[in-house]
């Protein structure tokens, strides 16, 4: 079993302090940390989704799991910003009104500190206010919209909207992503970015940035 095979299965089973030290251990042995990130935690946390999706686990399997992720997240997050270089702008980061999935915004936001950006972090629960205001007093290049519930996507829209009133539109690059998010749906909506994992989300805002 791989070390990255090793970290997928202990993440699977909750075992976050064997979660912590396994992803300790791959560092020391020189693994890459986005390598640590996708091939062992993300891995990991896919097989669980897609148990959860058929009943075969429940929902405080998903937490535990989910607790573990953390654990091995906390290691590499040092790891991934030091690799990084001056902040070349900043992005404002949320989850949508009324969703409180935060992983995968979480990897999201952990990916773009690793390529150096300034982060400002909102949170979960996020209204299309906040992200716009937010985005307007930091003087922020993206706005990074994450959904995991087609309940909750819509506030993107709202997003979009509020951002023209507020007369940002051409200042502000709009990302939206999340497990129910597509490139229609980002082209319907009229935001300017949507990308399906944490790595291109990531490059996606430094090229922005970088403009
Ligand atoms: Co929830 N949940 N959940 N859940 N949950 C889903 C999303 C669901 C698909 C499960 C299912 O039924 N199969 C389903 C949504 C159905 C739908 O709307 N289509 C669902 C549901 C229904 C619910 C509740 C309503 C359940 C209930 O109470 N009846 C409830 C809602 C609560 C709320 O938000 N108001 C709920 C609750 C929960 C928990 C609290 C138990 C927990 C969240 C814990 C937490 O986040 N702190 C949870 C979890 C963990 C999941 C699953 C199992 C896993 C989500 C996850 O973290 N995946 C999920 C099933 C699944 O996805 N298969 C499910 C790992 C994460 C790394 O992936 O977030 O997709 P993801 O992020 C990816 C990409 O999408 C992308 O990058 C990441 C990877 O690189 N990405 C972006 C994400 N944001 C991005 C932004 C970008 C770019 C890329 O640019 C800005």
């Amino acid at each position: 079993m791989s070390i990255y095979e090793e970290i997928s299965a202990l993440l699977q089973k909750g075992r976050m302090k064997e979660v912590s030290a396994s992803v300790k251990k791959a560092l020391d042995e020189g693994h890459e940390a986005k390598d640590i990130l996708e091939k062992g935690l993300i891995a990991g946390m896919d097989v669980v989704g897609e148990k959860f999706k058929n009943n075969e686990v429940y929902v405080p399997d998903v937490l535990i799991a989910a607790r573990a992720m953390y654990a091995g997240m906390d290691l590499l997050k040092p790891v991934l910003a030091s690799s990084g270089v001056k902040a070349a702008g900043t992005v404002v980061i949320g989850t949508c009104k009324g969703d409180l999935h935060d992983i995968g915004k979480n990897l999201v936001k952990m990916m773009m500190e690793g390529k150096g950006l300034e982060i400002i972090d909102l949170g979960v629960d996020v209204s299309a206010d906040d992200f716009v205001n937010t985005a307007i007093e930091k003087n922020a290049k993206v706005i990074a919209c994450s959904a995991l519930l087609t309940t909750t996507m819509g506030e993107m829209k709202t997003v979009v909207d509020k951002a023209t009133e507020a007369g940002i539109r051409d200042k502000v690059t709009i990302m939206v992503g999340g497990a129910p998010v597509n490139e229609n749906y980002c082209k319907s909506i009229g935001a300017d970015i949507y990308k399906p994992d944490a790595a291109s989300a990531a490059e996606a805002a430094l090229a922005v940035c970088k403009q």
